[in-house]
């Protein structure tokens, strides 16, 4: 089976940094798997993607070398199963609250004996091998979200669950929890302080933790904190500035 490279990544305990795509845009998401990323999560919460273009956004992520991976719009085992089947070698869940949350995230996931993920010789046996089965289950990352009051009091219990990689945070999310307005990195001491506290209890639990970043600088800013994967922003945000950058120069 083709080899997961942000595994890879992770066991050297590098960072791993990755493309997001807003857009349902094939040539956008090629163009950012082609950049440095390692990875790229396509947006099936937030963003426009959705099942329907979902496999075309998977090959043209699987014409570079970037790994396919995909942030999903709900906890539900039949959209977990398909975007695997699809192609995605990583799935990150959106507000996931509980330790019970997770499991189901890690069995929608996992073929039998160890899951109950159902199996059909699918799109992504093109890209993976034809020995897709027989590793799968060791290779797709699984990353819970943490980004509710309730994910945040329960992230021990979360990480304990057996399967899973690790734990994405939503800093937007995470920061309307806690009561505070979203901001890029430093803005509050309270989201920081959770933020690291987040890191902290992962790392010492064995697993990896993700984060969501406001632009490059943010995103080094998180990797120096020792976040395992970085995302510095998705092509929609970055689109938008450097045009309002451009056009400034321009009306200048
Ligand atoms: C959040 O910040 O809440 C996210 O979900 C990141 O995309
Ligand atoms: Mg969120």
């Amino acid at each position: 089976m083709r080899k997961n490279k942000v595994k890879e990544i992770w066991a050297k305990n590098e960072t791993a940094l990755c493309g997001w795509i807003a857009t349902e845009s094939t040539v956008l998401a090629e163009m950012v798997g082609a950049s440095s990323c390692d990875a790229v999560v396509v947006d099936l919460q937030h963003g426009a993607s959705d099942m329907h273009n979902l496999l075309g956004m998977m090959q043209a992520i699987s014409a570079t070398d970037a790994v396919p991976m995909v942030r999903l719009p709900a906890n539900v085992p039949e959209t977990i199963m398909k975007a695997l089947d699809f192609g995605a070698y990583g799935v990150i869940c959106p507000l996931v609250n509980t330790a019970e949350e997770a499991a189901a995230l890690v069995t929608a996931s996992r073929y039998p004996p160890q899951g109950g993920r159902s199996f059909a010789t699918a799109r992504v046996f093109q890209y993976a091998g034809a020995d897709y089965f027989d590793h799968a289950n060791e290779e797709i990352i699984r990353l819970a979200m943490i980004e509710t009051e309730e994910g945040l009091a329960n992230l021990d219990e979360i990480l304990a669950v057996d399967g899973l990689d690790g734990v994405f945070i939503g800093p937007t999310d995470l920061a309307i929890a806690l009561g505070l307005r979203p901001g890029p990195e430093g803005t509050h001491q309270k989201l920081e302080d959770a933020i690291a506290h987040i890191v902290a209890r992962t790392k010492a639990a064995g697993k990896k933790s993700g984060i969501f970043a406001s632009g490059g600088a943010g995103a080094k800013r998180r990797k120096s904190e020792g976040v395992d994967l970085v995302v510095p922003t998705a092509e929609l945000y970055l689109f938008k500035k450097i045009l309002a950058d451009e056009l400034a120069i321009y009306h200048s």
